[in-house]
């Protein structure tokens, strides 16, 4: 094992990566051992989070086994991925988390383990940081709202985390609670949802391999805005059922609510996956804006089935219709 070098992504300059480069950074991270210091609360009255957060540890580099871990897109920089955000709980303009979400206070952290499990208690995010081997996960992130990133995460499959808490046959679903501090949250009081933000997947898409538990984008410790300390990430789906800052996994029987579906259920369904061919009520899903990469003119790209995931997770929906199952 050896720290990273702080010149470890610097290359990664988006003009300069070509798809090959993008293979060579497979990497397979553990232990995020510089990152206490660096990503708790910024001190006094300092509450944007624009200083980047520091590195995770990380072991020699490794191939990942999953197919599909690692898309051949271009990589969207770093400086877009933080910047342009949804994070309600620190305001409904992208550009509000990169400029508020400072106060966030990210240690300490634990996150609660309730419900149909065997095992339910409390978990540190020390804990957490080595309950598996890290990797490095290039996925496509695609908003509902029509945009798109392709993001280097740093984490390992949330299945690592659901198998060594041992799920009771009552466990069909888990629901991602996330925190609700109205002393570290501007946006709560804007009441844009209800809080705290809850999402939601059945138990084989909380399997998935693809679906990880996410402690760091680019190798270093996830900034704030970005969902610090801990967030879910489920590639195939629209970037909502990605909850940030999760603070309690719930194993529970019955199809969990989400705040998406609570505050517009005709919008936003539980299944929520990346499928071109079914519409928002107000808006294709045809196509989309990649950011960071293509002017305001530039044209979009055409959104992909299971935004490019097919092959690995189209068979958990076999004999589902999608069109209600939205
Ligand atoms: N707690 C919480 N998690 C959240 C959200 C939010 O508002 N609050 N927004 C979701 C939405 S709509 C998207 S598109 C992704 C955005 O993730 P990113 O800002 O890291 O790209 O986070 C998701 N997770
Ligand atoms: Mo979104």
């Amino acid at each position: 094992m050896h720290l990273l070098k702080s010149t470890q992504h610097d290359h990664a300059i988006p003009s300069e990566i070509t798809p090959s480069g993008v293979y060579q950074q497979r990497r397979r991270w553990m232990q995020a051992l510089a990152a206490s210091a660096a990503a708790s609360a910024l001190p006094g009255q300092a509450r944007a989070q624009t200083a980047r957060p520091g590195k995770l540890a990380a072991l020699a580099s490794e191939k990942s086994a999953v197919p599909g871990a690692l898309v051949m897109d271009k990589l969207t920089p770093y400086a877009d991925i933080t910047s342009y955000n949804n994070y309600y709980e620190f305001g409904t303009d992208k550009g509000d988390p990169v400029r508020t979400a400072g106060s966030l206070k990210t240690r300490p952290w634990t996150v609660a383990i309730e419900g149909e499990v065997k095992k339910p208690g409390t978990w540190d995010l020390d804990a957490l940081l080595k309950l598996a081997p890290m990797e490095e996960r290039i996925y496509r992130l695609r908003c509902v709202e029509g945009w798109s990133m392709v993001i280097p995460w740093v984490g390992y499959p949330l299945a690592e985390l659901i198998k060594r808490v041992e799920p009771t046959g009552n466990a069909k679903y888990v629901q991602f609670v996330t925190l609700a501090n109205k002393a570290q949250m501007p946006g709560l009081s804007s009441g844009s949802l209800d809080w705290p933000y809850v999402e939601g997947l059945r138990m084989d898409e909380a399997m998935h391999p693809l679906t990880l538990l996410t402690f760091g984008l680019y190798g270093e410790v996830l900034p704030n805005q970005s969902g610090a300390p801990v967030r879910a990430v489920v590639p195939w789906k629209y970037g909502f059922k990605s909850g940030k800052s999760i603070v309690k996994i719930r194993f529970v029987e019955k199809q969990p609510k989400t705040s998406w579906e609570t505050a517009i259920a005709q919008e936003y369904g539980f299944y929520s996956n990346v499928n071109p061919k079914v519409d928002h009520p107000r808006w294709s899903q045809a196509t989309e804006r990649r950011i960071g990469e293509d002017g305001l003119f530039a044209k979009k790209r055409p959104t992909l089935m299971f935004n490019g995931y097919e092959a690995q997770v189209g068979q958990l929906y076999a004999g589902m219709d999608l069109k209600k199952y939205y």
